[in-house]
């Protein structure tokens, strides 16, 4: 064999082993961004490619050895000293994030149950915190009919660099899937796409921040009628969907109050208080069903989803504030 191709087998064996670390490490919990941060955050470029490597390796190994203990952030930088390798992650977060004084979460014990509210009956509501579900809120949506697996499949094929805009700027949430990017979930098979029996289950979530698939999404829903004029809505909408398990109990580190729309299927939405508030705030559960609005303060409740069996389910969501 001669240099040059004793050089690229090489150069392939080693792209197999970071794709391999790569969905280790994405099984574990990082983000694709967090991993891509790990190797381009400035004080990692003092690095040549090899060292990089290395110390990649090290971690990636270090990583699955030490997740389940929660040991990563401090592991990792404790012995390297790299801040850029964890950088912001979610345990960071977690360790950091303020005390709660509870009074969010004293004496509720479901959601305040609403029917079909103008802005001007939402609004006592509006910034409440309290977790709220407007009954049947967005049924006249054309984003109710024509949002499906299909309908963002060929919105992602059909314009340039809008894969790459959910890889480096507007997150990809995996979830228990073995996805790492929003690529392989639009790759995945027929018969996955609709759970046929035998398929591995799924659940993702991603959000939308490129202009031209914004534009598009937003052609088939306004914003929430319900919500007050003057409140400030971000450049991004997340979509969920899939079935089964759903999203794992997280809290959310976004800057405003979160909307949801329940497009397709139903799911059942798990609240828990922050473990400070266990004593005096109660856990709650509700359904949701195609149509309804979801108004919880995910930066306060940690929640969770689980879908309805045997359905699909799909969601738009995003902030107010
Ligand atoms: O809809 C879901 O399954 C999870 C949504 C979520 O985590 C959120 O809206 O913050
Ligand atoms: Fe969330």
């Amino acid at each position: 064999m001669n240099n040059n191709k004793q050089n690229s087998k090489n150069v392939e064996e080693i792209k197999h082993i970071f794709l391999g670390l790569s969905r280790e490490l994405v099984k574990s919990g990082f983000s694709t961004k967090e991993l891509q941060n790990a190797c381009l955050e400035s004080n990692c470029s003092k690095y040549t490619s090899s060292s990089l490597f290395i110390i990649f390796l090290v971690l990636a190994l270090l990583a699955a050895a030490t997740y389940e203990y929660g040991l990563i952030a401090s592991a990792v930088n404790y012995f390297l000293g790299i801040r850029c390798i964890v950088p912001n992650n979610y345990f960071v977060w977690e360790a950091t994030r303020p005390v709660s004084d509870c009074c969010f979460c004293t004496n509720i014990t479901k959601p305040i149950i609403l029917g079909n509210v103008t802005r001007e009956e939402f609004a006592p509501f509006a910034y409440s915190s309290k977790p709220i579900v407007i009954k049947q809120a967005f049924l006249h949506w054309p984003a109710m009919k024509y949002f499906n697996f299909n309908f963002f499949k060929e919105l992602y094929s059909s314009i340039s660099d809008s894969y790459k805009s959910v890889d480096e700027e507007c997150q990809f949430l995996h979830f228990k899937s073995n996805f790492i990017s929003i690529r392989d979930v639009f790759e995945m098979s027929e018969a996955r796409i609709n759970n046929k029996p035998g398929e591995e289950s799924w659940y993702v979530g991603w959000g939308n921040c490129h202009p031209q698939i914004l534009s598009e999404m937003r052609r088939y829903y306004p914003k929430p009628h319900f919500l007050p004029e003057s409140c400030e809505i971000p450049s991004k909408e997340y979509v969920f969907m899939g079935y089964d398990d759903g999203a794992t109990m997280h809290l959310d580190f976004i800057n405003r109050l979160m909307w949801q729309a329940q497009l397709k299927g139903s799911k059942t939405w798990h609240l828990l208080p922050p473990p400070e508030c266990e004593d005096v705030c109660s856990q709650l559960s509700f359904l949701v069903e195609p149509g309804d609005a979801v108004l919880v303060d995910t930066r306060v409740w940690y929640h969770g989803t689980i879908i309805t069996p045997g359905e699909f389910s799909l969601s738009v969501q995003s902030e107010y504030g």
